[in-house]
């Protein structure tokens, strides 16, 4: 009988010391440790009033997509000189940064106002030498979504492939690791959770919504319907 009361004694005190240091001695204050907090979104940039990232109607073809950054490769490829394989931290160290303030558009008819930062997909491109054939850009995506931009428009303007918005990193539902910011085009254009950037000669090629009725051009300026 002592032999066990001895025993229940000892567990305890044992268990005691396994409860303490699990909790930490603070109370679970843990004191001195700093824990970093999820930073918040801006919202206005140089006097600009923006969106919040929230403000977004998630309607996406498939949901939210989760992407695994460990195994997430960025793919250069089609008519181009080097086939290229991007991991995430190659594509955010090799190229300059850029930040601007663009409005997205969706045919459903809100919109929202946002910084967008990222890497010009010029600079992506060139530095895969695309061939002489090569006229279209064919963007494809995780949840198997794709959508088409002519070269021409990706070359002479500034068009940002976007890995922050409002100075936080894109969030699963809006597209991590990367946006396309489609500049002047209606939001089916600005394609999420990109894998891969395609040149092509098929100036004919119809993405998701393109294929669906809705204009290949997508031009801001136009109806969206053909
Ligand atoms: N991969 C992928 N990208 C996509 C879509 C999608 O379904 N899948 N939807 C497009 C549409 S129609 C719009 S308006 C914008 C913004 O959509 P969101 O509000 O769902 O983010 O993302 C575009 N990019
Ligand atoms: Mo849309």
């Amino acid at each position: 009988m002592r032999k066990l009361i001895i025993r229940a004694i000892i567990l305890y005190i044992v268990l005691s010391v396994i409860i303490i240091a699990i909790n930490g001695c603070g109370g679970g204050r843990n004191m001195g440790e700093t824990e970093e907090l999820e930073p918040a979104e801006i919202m206005e940039y140089e006097g600009e009033k923006l969106s919040s990232v929230d403000d977004f109607r998630e309607n996406s073809i498939k949901g939210p997509q989760h992407i695994d950054i460990e195994s997430y490769r960025l793919k250069i490829s089609g008519f181009v000189e080097n086939l290229t394989n991007y991991t995430y931290d190659e594509v955010i160290d090799g190229y300059k940064h850029y930040k601007k303030v663009v409005t997205l558009d969706c045919v459903e008819g809100w919109s929202v106002d946002i910084l967008w930062e990222g890497m010009l997909v010029r600079d992506l491109i060139t530095a895969s030498n695309p061939l002489p054939n090569a006229k279209m850009v064919i963007f494809h995506a995780y949840d198997g979504y794709t959508t088409s931009l002519p070269l021409d428009y990706i070359l002479s303007n500034d068009i940002i492939m976007a890995y922050r918005m409002n100075e936080i990193n894109l969030p699963p539902e809006r597209g991590y690791p990367f946006q396309l910011v489609a500049e002047s085009k209606w939001g089916y254009k600005w394609i999420k959770w990109i894998t891969e950037i395609e040149l092509s000669d098929d100036v004919d090629y119809k993405g998701y919504w393109e294929s669906r009725g809705y204009s290949d051009t997508g031009d801001l300026d136009k109806d969206f319907f053909e």
